[in-house]
């Protein structure tokens, strides 16, 4: 049976969020993986759809009527999870992206601080982790821990990122923070964040990604 959402994935931190929001959504999806290890993200046919060359994508070959007749590709996975949630929400689904201005206001903050800080921050942490470059491993292993002491300290304060319900804010730094050992320590520097970790891996269709993307 064909489905409408095909996902061009591989199981990365970008990767692994629209596994884990394609499952809590409940939307039916095939799986198109790119190796971005053997450079399949510079294939002529993948840039059609993401022209930066980077994983995640997606195509919906049934978008809602207000996008017209022909399918639609989505590039950059905070631009995927807000469509998805918005338009693609499947059968009991929970309600990721709420329509309230002052939450989605919360949400688009949190996502927007992932994308923009903690993903890259941690990313080019793990890069120069493995050179000898001292200021660069300085840097930016001093601005991760930065960051997860602003998301510690919020996780203090509400049991997610904008507030008091799961919503693709924490989807977009949870694959991020399965990376980060720091956080899933027993004595970790980071309680808040690791019983907001251990809260959201126990959920059915977390568990459900992880099988499939080998969370
Ligand atoms: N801001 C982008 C980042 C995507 C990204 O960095 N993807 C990586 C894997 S996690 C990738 O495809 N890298 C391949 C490359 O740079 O050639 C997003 O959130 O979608």
């Amino acid at each position: 049976m064909s489905v409408d959402i095909q996902a061009y994935l591989w199981p990365t931190p970008n990767g692994k969020k629209i596994y884990v929001v394609l499952e809590e959504l409940n939307i039916p999806y095939d799986v198109r993986l790119i190796n971005i290890g053997k450079n399949e993200q510079f294939a002529p046919e993948f840039l059609k759809i993401s022209p930066n060359n980077k994983i995640p994508a997606i195509v919906d070959q049934n978008p809602p009527k207000e996008f017209g007749d022909s399918p639609i590709s989505i590039f950059e996975s905070a631009a995927i999870l807000q469509y998805l949630a918005d338009y693609k929400k499947g059968e009991g689904a929970p309600d990721l992206y709420p329509k309230n201005p002052r939450e989605r206001v919360k949400v688009n903050e949190w996502l927007y601080w992932q994308i923009g800080g903690l993903g890259p921050m941690m990313g080019q942490s793990s890069h120069f982790s493995s050179t000898n470059i001292d200021y660069a491993k300085e840097r930016y292993s001093k601005e991760v821990d930065r960051l997860l002491g602003v998301m510690n300290k919020r996780l203090g304060e509400y049991n997610y990122l904008a507030g008091d319900n799961y919503t693709i804010a924490d989807i977009a730094s949870y694959t991020w923070i399965l990376y980060n050992d720091k956080v899933k320590a027993e004595d970790t520097p980071y309680p808040n964040i690791k019983a907001w970790f251990d809260r959201i891996s126990e959920r059915p269709a977390v568990k459900r990604a992880a099988e499939k993307a080998k969370l």
